[in-house]
């Protein structure tokens, strides 16, 4: 099974450029499981779209998954409805909340097969084992359940039961969804996203650019700055925000967990600075 990944710039050509946490977990994790996949990392390179059109025309896929934040919308939308013009047969999965927060919209103005809802770790791993023995999602509750669309205008859903945390397009255009994940619990449980499945050394160096300006201790260019992430979900609920829709508890990892990370990535790629980004 040939599995990309995308990681799409929200700010073409931006000085600012940050390693991926959510991606780099997802992708931490279905490696961890057995997968392996590509990578096309449209945010540090810099591709354009008329590049990112011919490598699709080039290079085929079986599933290919990507996530934004929902003010990308419009480009998602292109690049789904780009991958199906030249790979109709290739699954499109889309998440974080470009996916989570709009799925309705999704399905009604492009091709995207299925919408992942929420943490993605497990669900992916689910989704890719179900795709490789080609098992289905799961099943249409009967009688049937309409799950109305809260913004009006757009198509209800179906309701589902199998996979959960995934809204899926059926064969004959129904779109069921499988209703929420519960979250994780214990999220020292996931291990620490892989950085050297990205272009690591080229985001330290643009990093040293930008981030490298907020170090008081070290120079710019002895700077070697790395995200982490303490927590997951969000002690507050504002109502514009994809987390409220989430319904995530507030979970934290231990201090040992965090320290651990901080401990293996000095030693790895020598940090000095760390982005507490949460
Ligand atoms: C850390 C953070 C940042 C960091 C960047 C971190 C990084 N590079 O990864 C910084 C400070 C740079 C940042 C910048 C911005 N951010 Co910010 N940020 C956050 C914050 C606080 C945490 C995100 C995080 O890492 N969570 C932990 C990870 C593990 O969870 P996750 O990212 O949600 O990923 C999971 C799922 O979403 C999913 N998933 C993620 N990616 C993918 C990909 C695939 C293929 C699949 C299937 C699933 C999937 O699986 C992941 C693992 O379970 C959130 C708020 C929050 N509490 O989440 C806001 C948040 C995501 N940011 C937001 C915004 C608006 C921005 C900016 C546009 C702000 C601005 N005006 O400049 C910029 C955009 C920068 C950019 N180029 O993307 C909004 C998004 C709004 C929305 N409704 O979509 C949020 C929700 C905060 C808010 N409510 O305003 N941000
Ligand atoms: S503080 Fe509000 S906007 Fe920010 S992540 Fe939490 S719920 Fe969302």
């Amino acid at each position: 099974m040939k599995i990309l990944f995308l990681n799409p710039s929200l700010r073409p050509g931006s000085v600012h450029v940050f390693l991926p946490v959510g991606l780099g977990y997802v992708m931490t994790y279905v490696k961890k499981h057995g997968y392996s996949f590509d990578l096309l990392d449209i945010d540090i390179a810099n591709y354009s779209n008329a590049y990112v059109e011919k490598y699709f025309i080039k290079n085929k896929f079986d599933v290919i998954c990507m996530g934004s934040i929902v003010t990308h919308y419009k480009w998602i939308k292109w690049c789904i409805n780009t991958i199906k013009k030249y790979q109709p047969e290739a699954t499109v999965i889309v998440g974080n909340s470009v996916g989570g927060s709009i799925p309705e919209v999704l399905f009604q103005t492009t091709k995207v097969d299925i919408v992942v809802y929420g943490e993605a770790e497990v669900t992916m791993k689910e989704l890719f084992d179900a795709i490789k023995l080609n098992k289905s999602f799961g099943n249409i509750v009967e009688p049937r359940v309409e799950i109305p669309h809260t913004n009006k205008g757009y198509p209800s859903t179906i309701k589902g039961l199998g996979i959960p945390g995934i809204i899926y397009r059926t064969k004959n255009n129904l779109i069921v969804n499988n209703g929420k994940r519960k979250a994780v619990k214990k999220i020292d449980d996931f291990p620490f996203p892989n950085w050297d499945l990205f272009d690591v050394e080229t985001y330290i160096r643009i990093g040293r650019n930008h981030q490298g300006s907020n170090s008081w201790f070290y120079k710019p260019e002895e700077t070697i700055s790395m995200p982490i992430n303490t927590a997951r979900g969000c002690i507050f609920k504002c109502t514009f925000c994809h987390y409220a829709f989430w319904h995530d508890p507030y979970r934290h990892r231990s201090a040992e967990n965090v320290i651990a990370e901080i401990k293996q990535n000095q030693k790895k790629y020598n940090a000095n600075y760390f982005n507490f980004w949460d």
